[in-house]
């Protein structure tokens, strides 16, 4: 009997994380894939913590997580009597881990959140000035971008940077690489290259291997080390493989567009609103408009904005739990969608919303600033969230249109947000556009379909591998509300 061969996602959000097999679901024996079967086997919870004053992330929690989803995958498929293939491994984008010449992590990584960056945006743009770092990098200005975090390190003698998923791949394998679609977030990744941009390491005084050489999404990372494979139960042959290992950038493989022009919206903590290319758009109007080309699976470019997303309204609802109101999401939901439309909106891109922190106090003192006034209920702060991103992904939407020379009838909603009827109904809406959404798990779908195509069980470019998403899952359809334009 043939064993089947699986594939095990790791894929981590800054709240939650996750350890999912994934099966292609073949025809018959000899057939084309037809569409792509997940199964969790593992999850467990994520946040930042606050060490020393700092907020960072507790890896070594993280990383022994992984260890017991990947031990869950192995159980999982052998009783199943399939054999888990390989491992692929996404996450958030731009925090990094130090390691030293013995490949221990010296400290626990920084959150993004963690401020400590703002101070450092100034030092760096005397240096660089941002119109030159944007007609290299092509990357959209966040103060948490990894060119700021490392301004603020006292010393990098002696380490290696090492982006989160690749500090993962590293205690697998032993093996040090960086994966391209996340080192594009870094700001000192050549957007038009695909090269780490030598010259800026070079004008910030880092070294030119601070990071490990490149590897792109397809390509082996290495097998497990012995002492790994015997702690997760997988044969020390099991290889870690390179898939798009920034969230976002898995995401986007599983867009599950028929059609050229789309627009996509992945929804989740962040909103990253935007179109895929096949070359980067490096103009004065993009960078005014805070437009970013991340690299996509396949050497395409992720245009795009990071806006603001349902972090807003998952930091309310921590409040609210916090003060004893209890109402579950759909109902919340429900009630924000019978409030009339037209009420205040905020900016959700504003950088105040970044830090935790009683977040309805600050979204009602952003209206108030504007001359508005927001009540204090839940509904009303809801369905502020709800139109202030729906109008947020219009105009991101628009401008993309306008800046990248293109134009989209359809936006793809993914990631969670797309279980929001009433955020993907207001979307139609505010962009007047057809909304198809779904996959909710588009993150681990991108992560799964990338490592089956580099095993052979999946074979073609990105269009082929989204005809596998379109057709095995179920998406809804939402078209504009013309009463409520
Ligand atoms: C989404 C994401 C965004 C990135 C933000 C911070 O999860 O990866 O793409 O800008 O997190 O890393």
């Amino acid at each position: 009997m043939t064993v089947r061969s699986v594939f095990a996602a790791v894929d981590i959000g800054a709240s939650s994380g996750r350890v999912i097999l994934g099966r292609i679901k073949a025809a018959d024996l000899s057939g084309a894939g037809t569409g792509v079967e997940l199964e969790v086997v593992h999850r467990f919870s994520n946040g930042v913590v606050e060490i020393d004053g700092g907020l960072r992330w507790d890896f070594d929690a993280l990383f022994e997580e992984v260890l017991e989803g990947l031990r869950a995958a192995s159980t999982v498929a052998a009783a199943q009597g399939e054999q888990v293939a390989s491992i692929g491994i996404d996450t958030w984008a731009v925090d990094y881990g130090l390691v030293n010449a013995a490949g221990k992590l010296t400290a626990q990584p920084f959150s993004y959140r963690d401020k400590r960056s703002r101070a450092a945006v100034g030092p760096v743009h005397r240096k660089l000035d941002p119109a030159r770092l944007y007609a290299t990098t092509g990357l959209q200005f966040l103060q948490f971008n990894t060119i700021y975090q490392l301004a603020t390190e006292p010393a990098l003698k002696g380490v290696q940077a090492l982006l989160i998923p690749d500090l993962i791949a590293f205690l697998l394998t032993g093996q040090r690489r960086t994966e391209a679609t996340n080192a594009s977030t870094t700001g000192l990744f050549d957007a038009v290259a695909g090269e780490w941009a030598t010259e800026l390491f070079t004008a910030l005084g880092l070294r030119k291997d601070l990071f490990p050489p490149l590897i792109q999404p397809g390509e082996t990372v290495g097998t497990l080390l012995p002492e790994i494979a015997s702690r997760v139960g997988l044969p020390a042959s099991t290889s870690v493989v390179a898939v798009g290992s920034h969230d976002t950038a898995s995401a986007v493989v599983a867009v599950p567009a028929q059609e050229e022009d789309f627009a996509y919206i992945s929804s989740g903590t962040w909103s990253l609103v935007g179109l895929e290319l096949r070359h980067p758009v490096l103009t004065q109007a993009s960078r005014e408009a805070n437009f970013t080309n991340e690299r996509g699976v396949d050497g395409t470019i992720r245009y795009l904005r990071n806006m603001g997303g349902l972090w807003l309204l998952s930091e309310c609802q921590r409040t609210w739990a916090g003060e004893g109101y209890r109402r579950d999401l759909q109902a919340l939901l429900q009630d924000a969608g019978a409030l009339p439309a037209g009420g205040p909106r905020i900016n959700p891109d504003d950088s105040y919303f970044i830090a935790p922190d009683n977040m309805p106090e600050r979204i009602r003192a952003a209206v108030h600033h504007t001359g508005e006034l927001l009540p204090d209920d839940p509904a009303a702060i809801t369905r502020c969230i709800m139109d202030s991103l729906a109008a947020g992904y219009a105009r991101a939407i628009s401008a993309a249109e306008r800046l990248a020379e293109r134009t989209v009838d359809v936006v793809h909603v993914v990631g969670g947000g797309s279980q929001n009827q009433l955020l993907c109904q207001l979307t139609a809406d505010a962009t007047g556009r057809r909304v198809v959404a779904g996959p909710v798990e588009a993150t681990a779908l991108g992560n799964v379909l990338v490592q089956a195509r580099a095993a052979g069980q999946v074979t073609g470019g990105l269009p082929e591998l989204r005809a596998l998403v379109a057709g095995g899952h179920e998406l809804r359809v939402f078209t504009p509300e013309l009463s409520t334009l």
